[in-house]
């Protein structure tokens, strides 16, 4: 935890300048008859689960270089987590990976998530690896693997994972599989997905009502001649085939190079099957670098399309959880996620600050330069003013990442809990 007056000092110093720059984008967004007041108070009600996964240094398969002071404990993710929503208050939540992260003191848990003001929004399982304790290996496969007892073995997991998430009020299960091929012939494709699909669905029987699946998809890697899941289609077959509480999850990361990311989103929330989102950026595919590091233009043009549909009551889309999934090698994680939750929130004002209906209009009419320049308006607008206030009206920092590095959080983290301290499950 950093103190408040800190920030408050902080905040202080950063005011006049701030100020400055905030009456000056309020004026211009009134002169063009938005009411910015209205946008901060949409950007404040915005709230990004932080994964338990991304408080460690993330490794490759080189290597791993670890930053020192990383948290050696779900408690201390969770401090870490607390940390980031003091700094930035739009992170109110996590998402928990099992068996990583399983919770084992409930109610100090849920006690030390209020004092953070923290939930746990969803639980992700894992039958990616193989864990000391398991019976069955998971290398050929888990969900959609040729032997029943693997596929029950992986079931039981999913179902463990939901009671795990239920303790701590989660709603949501996330499942990715890593299931798929390295060669031709090695899967018979057909049987391979089906029984995937049956045993997602007996996950699906087993979760309270009230819960929602998440089925995540990915075009390759770990498996690189077919993925069980490689793409939002097989997603959303899927999801019809379990049930209604079952939606499509978007990682931005789980694309090929250049597919418009934007046009998936516009099309399942036409479907009303997105239901969750992984914040991350990628130059190639699963790099896992800072959301909006890369591509900005798409990120704010997958946030263009997720206000259109939101504003739209034709669209019947249930409420999106949003997520950060990313974890590399690089950064301070905590900077890393602040610098990801101020990208997408930045993306998110830009996208309410479209003018839809000279949008619209210019699309009526074939008007692609119009269309075209109304979206790079929005897009080339300074947001952060706004941003700033969003945070600094909940109790926030101004420059969140400022003021963690002036608070010399992680030379205190280092100091407490080691040079060489490694985040659990990495
Ligand atoms: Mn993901």
């Amino acid at each position: 935890m950093i103190a408040h007056e800190q920030i408050q000092y902080h905040n202080q110093a950063q005011a006049p300048e701030h100020e400055t720059r905030l009456q000056f984008i309020e004026g211009v967004l009134e002169r063009k008859g938005f009411n910015p007041r209205q946008i901060i108070e949409q950007i404040r009600a915005f709230q990004i689960a932080i994964p338990s996964w991304a408080l460690g240094t993330g490794g490759t398969r080189f290597g791993r270089f670890s930053i020192g002071g990383e948290p050696r404990s779900l408690e201390e993710k969770i401090e870490d987590v607390g940390l980031i929503h003091q700094l930035n208050r739009s992170a109110n939540s996590i998402s928990l990976h099992i068996p990583w992260d399983i919770p084992k003191d409930v109610p100090a848990l849920k006690q030390l998530l209020t004092q953070h003001g923290l939930t746990i929004d969803s639980v992700n399982s894992n039958t990616f690896q193989d864990q000391k304790d398991q019976i069955h290996s998971y290398k050929y496969g888990s969900l959609c693997h040729t032997e029943n007892a693997v596929r029950q073995q992986a079931i039981e997991h999913n179902i463990q994972c939901v009671e795990h998430g239920k303790q701590l009020d989660a709603k949501v299960l996330t499942v990715w599989l890593a299931d798929g091929s390295n060669f031709p012939g090695q899967h018979h494709l057909r049987k391979a997905y089906q029984r995937t699909a049956e045993s997602l669905a007996d996950i699906y029987s087993a979760m309270p009502p009230d819960w929602t699946m998440l089925i995540e998809y990915k075009p390759y890697e770990p498996n690189f001649y077919s993925m069980i899941i490689p793409d939002w289609g097989t997603s959303y077959a899927l999801c019809q085939y379990v049930g209604k509480n079952a939606q499509v999850l978007v990682d931005l990361g789980h694309h090929l190079p250049n597919t418009n990311i934007e046009q998936i989103v516009g099309r399942l929330m036409h479907f009303g099957r997105l239901g969750g989102f992984h914040f991350n950026g990628s130059m190639y595919g699963d790099d896992d670098l800072t959301t909006g590091s890369i591509k900005p233009f798409q990120l704010f043009l997958i946030f263009n399309e997720l206000v259109d549909g939101m504003n739209d009551p034709a669209v019947k889309n249930p409420d999106i959880a949003w997520m950060i999934d990313a974890s590399h090698n690089t950064k301070d994680p905590i900077e890393d996620l602040l610098q990801s939750v101020n990208g997408i929130l930045a993306a998110y004002a830009r996208a309410l600050l479209v003018d839809r209906a000279a949008l619209s209009q210019a699309q009526e009419e074939n008007d692609v330069v119009q269309a075209e320049e109304l979206l790079r308006d929005a897009f080339l607008t300074d947001v952060r003013p706004l941003v700033a206030e969003a945070m600094r009206l909940d109790g926030g920092a101004i420059d969140p990442l400022a003021a963690y590095r002036a608070a010399h959080i992680r030379a205190s983290l280092i100091e407490k809990r080691g040079k060489f301290s490694t985040a659990t499950g990495l």
